[in-house]
């Protein structure tokens, strides 16, 4: 498939046909979303700069969408931005046309444009929005939030919290370090790394909990590249992952590579509790809840009800190799790019690429592989670099069967493969259009690590 093919396929595609909707029946509530420059102290001390944010209604994380399973998503984007823009909803199984990605389903909404989204919420859970444009710019500075679709059978909880967890690049004075945005350094080793947590926008935020309360944590790890580990005081029960139910675990700590998140509920006592970051160092505090007398009644603290878990399938109908390949200490010698076989040197100092999926360095141009509808298909990675990859495919879910054979528990959408690692994701075929496959440490995706799977 060429390129022209790829426009073609936009074109041809019907978005809400396929929903037997009408355009006129979902022209409802349309909620704005404007992206623009603003400003954010992100480190709490008058000493410090404000920081030059981009932010959806200028606030790091934007507005909390909210909605209910099955309902439909109305937004109005618009760009007030210096340089074009898009937004994709990470996790959601979406309408091709509406999945937001920049230059594959859609144009960058240029600025001083709009973009209207309109698509239907198909599984409940815990999801975020982002830029799909620049990524790595922009998402660095600021444009996300969260975007959470309930269910009636969620369990009854007394706080239902979103933690937006995200590493900031600081420079000395408290203000974003502009001058390493695209580091070849960066693109080529863990992607940019920050030096300033925040969860929520906040340095260590203090969230006032009722004494006794069960609380449900929406952990979304927003970061470009930092895989954070959340240690939790005392246990509790991991739900569900990338939005989608898992069997319940008692679990100590979240690992959360970018992108990914985790629903646990845990049950508050009348301590204040502070959340650590342990996975980069030195533990360092994260967020703390701080409980609150109240004399309103909390939930009855039943067991858990458990959501099914859909079984892997039975069967792989085409197995999709994937050699990912580069990077700082690689064994990438040359790879193609545009067509043409390319030293690494060249590749690295020309073209700012460093990384290649089955020897050709990624872009959005070239199906990696075209699958029909409902084909069960097995993207069978090999992680041959010596980085950690957080491997994202576009409106689906798969599971994930380790070099054993062993699969995991439940559905992801972006799976953390560690370095050398062989697994298989596996996904049912059953959402047509043309879906990006890529590395969400969003350096590595600018630098090659990117793929498009086709449905037919
Ligand atoms: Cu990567």
């Amino acid at each position: 498939m060429n390129r022209r093919d790829v426009i073609k396929l936009m074109g041809g595609s019907t978005l809400l046909g396929s929903f037997g909707l009408s355009q006129s029946s979902v022209a409802e509530t349309v909620r704005t979303l404007r992206a623009f420059p603003s400003t954010k102290r992100l480190v709490p001390d008058s000493s410090f700069q404000e920081a030059n944010i981009w932010g959806f209604e200028g606030k790091v994380p934007g507005p909390e969408l909210r909605f209910k399973k099955g309902e439909w998503v109305r937004v109005e984007f618009e760009n007030e931005l210096p340089e074009g823009s898009s937004i994709h909803w990470h996790g959601i199984r979406n309408l091709n046309g509406m999945d937001g990605v920049a230059g594959l389903t859609q144009p960058a909404v240029e600025p001083g444009d709009r973009f209207r989204y309109v698509f239907p919420l198909p599984d409940s859970g815990t999801y975020w929005y982002h830029s799909h444009a620049k990524t790595w710019s922009q998402v660095a500075r600021g444009l996300y939030g969260p975007l959470i679709v309930e269910d009636p059978e969620d369990p009854e909880v007394d706080h239902d919290l979103v933690l937006m967890i995200d590493d900031w690049r600081l420079a000395d004075d408290g203000t974003l370090e502009e001058s390493s945005f695209g580091s070849l350094h960066d693109w080529a080793h863990a992607g940019r790394l920050g030096n300033w947590l925040t969860v929520n926008g906040e340095s260590h935020p203090n969230i006032p909990v009722k004494q006794n309360a069960r609380v449900r944590l929406r952990l979304i790890n927003a970061a470009n590249a930092r895989v954070f580990g959340i240690a939790l005081p005392t246990e509790g029960t991991l739900i569900a992952e990338d939005g989608f139910p898992r069997t319940h675990q008692l679990v100590n700590d979240i690992t959360l590579a970018p992108a990914q998140r985790a629903d646990v509920i845990w049950e508050m006592d009348s301590e204040t509790t502070t959340f650590y970051e342990v996975r980069n160092g030195e533990p360092y505090p994260a967020f703390t809840l701080t409980p609150v007398e109240s004399s309103e009644p909390r939930v009855a603290k039943r067991p858990l009800s458990q959501k099914p878990v859909a079984p892997p399938p039975d069967r792989i109908d085409v197995e999709i190799p994937l050699h990912m390949q580069g990077g700082a200490m690689g064994n990438l010698s040359e790879a193609v790019y545009h067509g043409k076989m390319t030293p690494i040197r060249e590749l690295a100092q020309m073209h700012k690429k460093v990384w290649a999926f089955n020897g050709q360095v990624g872009d959005h141009h070239d199906a990696l592989a075209t699958l029909s509808r409902n084909q069960v298909a097995s993207i069978e990675v090999f992680n041959d670099t010596r980085w950690e990859h957080a491997m994202h495919l576009h409106g689906h879910h798969f599971w994930i069967q380790t070099e054993q054979g062993e699969f995991l528990n439940g559905q992801r959408d972006t799976y953390l493969f560690s370095r050398g690692e062989r697994a298989k994701l596996i996904f049912v075929a059953d959402n047509p259009g043309l879906w990006l496959f890529h590395c969400h440490m969003l350096e590595h995706h600018e630098a090659g690590m990117a793929a498009v799977i086709e449905v037919v």
